[in-house]
């Protein structure tokens, strides 16, 4: 005598059985804030001993860091000098502007959100 299936799931397609895990990724609560690269500019006219000091002070490279980003700069125009929240970008780019303007260099420094 022949048998009649009667679980619907035996005759269904993968979409609509019930036995299917669907994981969904929590939506994360905390959102992280904005960071932001902070950037030199080449110019013609600071001096390279200058740029190394700034970047050693500011940004506290080791001597030898600061001499291979400060050629960067100078051979590519730009370079990213480190990359920190809203508020510290903009300090550290007011005190390269700070330090340069007192030397009367023109020396230019800015801020990009990453
Ligand atoms: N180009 C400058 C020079 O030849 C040096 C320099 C490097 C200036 C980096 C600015 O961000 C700078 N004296």
């Amino acid at each position: 005598m022949p048998f009649t299936v009667t679980d619907p799931r035996l005759n269904s397609t993968p979409d609509d059985r019930d036995d299917v895990e669907l994981v969904v990724k929590p939506k994360p609560k905390t959102q992280r804030p904005p960071l932001y690269k902070v950037l030199l500019l080449n110019d013609d006219f600071t001096p390279m001993e200058f740029v190394v000091h700034v970047l050693e002070r500011l940004f506290g490279m080791t001597h030898a860091q600061a001499i291979e980003i400060m050629l960067t700069v100078h051979r590519k125009g730009v370079a990213v000098v480190g990359v920190f929240s809203h508020e510290v970008a903009e300090t550290k780019v007011a005190q390269v502007l700070e330090l340069a303007r007192r030397q009367q260099h023109p020396l230019q420094c800015t801020m990009e959100k990453e």
